[in-house]
């Protein structure tokens, strides 16, 4: 059994801190490692250790292979905990992680590739019983004749999508047949020149629906729990904006149904670690449509509502040690949101990186605050503009809103730009305080 005694971070900004503060917790030793432009990180000042291990592109830095495995060695770190982004879901990395000794702090390469083909990811899903959109069923092939039948049968419009994309990239919605043949060509060329794989596969495309996922963890020894679901469906630009959980309006028959699915899923794939299924819902209907193998941005949510560490979670898995707690251990309490807080012109949405003159977090019952922002410190030009993330979680959704206006007036940064004006505005609409507004909604209401 793996013991972890020390963890190298392979990441940066507010998550990095929440690894940082678990493996603390657990009596875990950190190593932070950061490019040159992150040498005044919170968790970096806070870890055991820290290696420099590039100049800022993050090209030179995070996403620098043999310079994170030099650290760990360098360090004798134990185990790589990758955060989000980066190099979270690269199997490649995940292997020379395992080829060097080290643990790896989430599934096997051989998953990570696995769902990272999203036609093999929903084949394998389909085949546990998980629902999927109608669709193409597998690859594109060469034989129009076939290809404008599947169309036919699934109805337009349709979308095709990158086997290889995800999360917005590489997809394109077909109305009609007549363009059908000269879109899957386009779509095939951007996608072989921007992922080095030219397969393509076909859904209906749904036109309003919700984005709704479902977390689960696994100890990839057979055992598998769902921690119930989120919305994220308020989004721009494939930018979730503000989560919530669990996701409203869901019949609770429907909502356990697919949670099983997913778990019965995690058990057969032999999943380890913690992961994300990713549905789209419309009209009562869940579809699933890709599986994360990374922590999410929005897992605090789901640790409001359940009480359970998800990062603790996949320390202790990543140790070889069994889950926390069984399915019906698991208790849902209340409703929690999430904004996410980022350095960015509130305007025009164009980064704001600088320097961060006073900082002052919201608090009070309910309130949690992920963000390694402090008084002084300077956002970087060269990274993604999250900055923080505000949390509250009430009895209903409610107090768990009402909570987040409130935090969101108390909540100061000064001294660069932050689209916390939209979010004081959205936590104030009428339409999202309803809930279960569609994936267009926030770009439509931003039109007008
Ligand atoms: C879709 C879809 C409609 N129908 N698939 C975008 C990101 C990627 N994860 C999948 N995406 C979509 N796939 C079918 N069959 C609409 C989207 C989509 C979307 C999904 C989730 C959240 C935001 C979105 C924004 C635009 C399009």
């Amino acid at each position: 059994m793996p013991k972890l005694d020390k963890v190298l971070i392979a990441n940066r900004g507010e998550i990095a801190l929440r690894i940082l503060r678990a493996c603390k917790e657990m009596g875990i030793q950190t190593v932070a490692v950061h490019s040159r432009a992150d040498r005044d990180l919170k968790h970096v000042l806070l870890a055991d250790e820290s290696v420099c291990i590039g100049p800022p592109a993050s090209t030179e830095s995070y996403l620098n292979v043999p310079a994170i495995i030099s650290a760990a060695e360098v360090t004798r770190a134990s185990a790589v905990h990758p955060g989000y982004g980066f190099l979270a879901e690269n199997a490649d990395f995940a292997d020379q992680v395992e080829r060097s000794g080290f643990v790896f702090i989430g599934p096997t390469a051989e998953t990570i590739r696995l769902m990272g083909d999203k036609v093999s990811a929903i084949d394998a899903m389909k085949k546990a019983g998980v629902p999927t959109v109608p669709g193409s069923d597998g690859p594109l092939t060469d034989d129009d004749e076939r290809t404008l039948e599947i169309a036919r049968r699934v109805g337009y419009p349709v979308i095709v999508k990158a086997a290889a994309g995800g999360g917005g990239r590489g997809m394109r919605v077909v109305h009609n047949e007549e363009v059908l043949l000269s879109s899957i060509e386009v779509t095939r060329s951007e996608a072989g020149a921007a992922f080095g794989s030219d397969v393509v596969y076909l859904e209906k495309f749904l036109q309003k629906p919700r984005h709704v996922e479902i977390q689960i963890i696994a100890d990839g020894k057979g055992n598998a729990i769902h921690l119930g679901d989120r919305d994220c469906s308020l989004q721009r630009r494939h930018q979730k904006i503000i989560e919530e959980a669990p996701a409203p309006g869901i019949p609770p028959d429907l909502r356990e149904q697919v949670a099983e699915a997913c778990v019965k899923a995690c058990i057969e794939i032999g999943y380890r670690g913690a992961g994300t299924f990713e549905f789209l819902f419309e009209d009562g209907g869940f579809y699933f449509i890709e599986m994360n193998t990374r922590v999410q941005v929005e897992h605090p949510v789901t640790e409001m509502i359940t009480g359970v560490d998800i990062v603790k979670e996949q320390l202790r898995i990543a140790a070889g040690e069994p889950l926390s707690l069984q399915q019906d251990e698991v208790r849902f309490t209340g409703h929690a949101f999430e904004c996410r807080i980022n350095a960015e012109d509130p305007q025009n949405f164009l980064p704001s990186p600088g320097k961060v003159t006073t900082f002052h977090a919201p608090g009070g019952l309910g309130v949690r605050v992920d963000s390694h922002l402090y008084d002084g410190y300077t956002v970087p030009p060269f990274y993604d503009s999250l900055i923080a993330k505000i949390i509250t979680h009430g009895e209903n959704r409610e107090v768990a809103l009402a909570r987040m206006r409130q935090a969101l007036d108390e909540l100061v940064v000064e001294g660069i730009r932050t689209n916390t004006p939209l979010h004081r505005d959205l936590v104030r609409d009428a339409a999202f305080a309803d809930g279960g507004v569609s994936i267009h909604y926030l770009e439509s209401k931003l039109e007008d």
